[in-house]
């Protein structure tokens, strides 16, 4: 592999930053051989001059780009002019430490394929970060754990510094419209080795920040397109199908065994309560089995190796989580009806919304971990 490295830079009016980037870029990688390749978006606020002109001194580019389609697709378009097999990404103002890049770059050349700069590992953060901001970045990341599975290594799958070999990406189909870049080379990229660096995400000194609440809410639907993309919709619907014909199990064995079984009705008092109820525990276990073995073969085939202590293991886990599950769904039913009083249809619904979530996640989580 060629140890050369190029450095893509999306920026937006960042004129104010370029030269200390680029000069402390240089130092830091005094001995590295590099470029640095700044992706602008038609800033028009004298970047490109000042480029030009910083180009006699140091190995830099700009590349304007003169309608403006967002920093994701920036990145992407940077991989294009970037001639290393070594990617460094980063931001123009400063945020992303420049002394960093050497120990991520490393990584790299000790066998990582993608190595990134982590705020949420031991030894990194965010300075000046309140409460609001840091709740939303770590559910942001919670999101990305829990709905995309190839971000759960990673603790800060979100970060915009990174480095990657070039060929985690060369076939990747990568959506320029996704604003969180490395999320998407997570999910698509080809890449099995990732490395965490910490580093401190320091507070912007010079330019203005970009983001705002509708990148935030774009957030989410990004999520919704990777889930699409990879599978993982599919996934869950597939979740839902084999949840309703649990239902069909459940209520069908219930009455075979109480019309035809001699079980009676749990609503039959005067038989006492124990035949109708040992019947509905019997169709509800049996539900819980029939919808562990579709789980397995179908909604997560891709993840059900492993012999038969491991299947076993899966089951007794899937039957845990079922069954809290269950437990969850008549507290939030009660507490909905009960508690707030509100109608008793509707509180039986949100319990149901809230216990499907429940076991969707944490099987996916822990029963066919990935
Ligand atoms: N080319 C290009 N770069 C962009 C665009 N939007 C943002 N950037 C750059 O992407 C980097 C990150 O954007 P910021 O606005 O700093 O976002 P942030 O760092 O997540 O948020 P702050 O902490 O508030 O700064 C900066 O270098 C921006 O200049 C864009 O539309 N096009
Ligand atoms: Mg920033």
């Amino acid at each position: 592999m060629n140890r050369k490295i190029s450095l893509v830079i999306p920026a937006y009016k960042e004129k104010d930053n370029i030269e200390p980037l680029v000069t402390r870029l240089s130092a830091a990688l005094a001995g590295y051989q590099f470029e640095i390749v700044i992706m602008d978006d038609n800033s028009r606020d004298g970047s490109e001059e000042l480029v030009q002109s910083l180009s006699a001194q140091f190995p830099v580019k700009i590349i304007v780009r003169r309608d403006k389609k967002g920093l994701a697709s920036a990145v992407v378009d940077g991989f294009e002019h970037a001639a290393s097999d070594i990617i460094v990404v980063m931001d123009a103002d400063l945020q992303h430490p420049p002394e960093v890049v050497p120990s991520l770059v490393e990584a790299i050349y000790q066998g990582a394929d993608v190595a990134i700069g982590s705020r949420y590992i031991e030894g990194g953060g965010c300075e000046g970060w309140g409460v609001v901001r840091r709740i939303i970045s770590k559910g942001a990341a919670f999101i990305s754990h829990m709905f995309l599975p190839s971000t759960r290594k990673i603790k800060d799958p979100m970060s915009g510094f990174f480095v990657i070999k070039r060929e985690v990406v060369k076939d990747a189909k990568l959506n320029p419209s996704g604003f969180k870049i490395l999320l998407e080379i997570l999910m698509l990229g080809k890449w099995k080795s990732a490395v965490e660096v910490p580093f401190m995400f320091v507070t912007r000194s010079r330019g203005e920040s970009k983001l705002n609440a509708k990148q935030q809410l774009d957030y989410l639907k990004h999520i919704y397109s990777l889930m699409q993309r990879t599978g993982e919709l599919v996934r869950l619907i597939k979740f839902c199908i084999v949840g309703g014909s649990g239902v069909i199990v459940n209520l069908g064995l219930y009455a075979l065994l109480t019309r035809y079984a001699g079980f009676t009705s749990i609503a039959d008092i005067s038989a006492g309560i124990l035949s109708g109820n040992i019947a509905l525990t019997i169709s509800i276990e049996t539900s819980i089995i029939t919808n562990f073995i579709l789980n397995n073969f179908f909604t997560f085939s891709d993840r059900n190796a492993g012999g038969i202590v491991s299947f076993f293991k899966r089951l007794l886990n899937f039957n845990l989580i079922c069954l809290i599950g269950a437990l969850i769904q008549i507290g939030i039913t009660n507490l909905f009806a009960v508690v707030i009083g509100l109608h008793d249809i509707i509180s039986v619904l949100i319990g149901i919304v809230v216990a499907f979530l429940w076991n969707y996640l944490l099987n996916n989580f822990l029963t066919w971990k990935k």
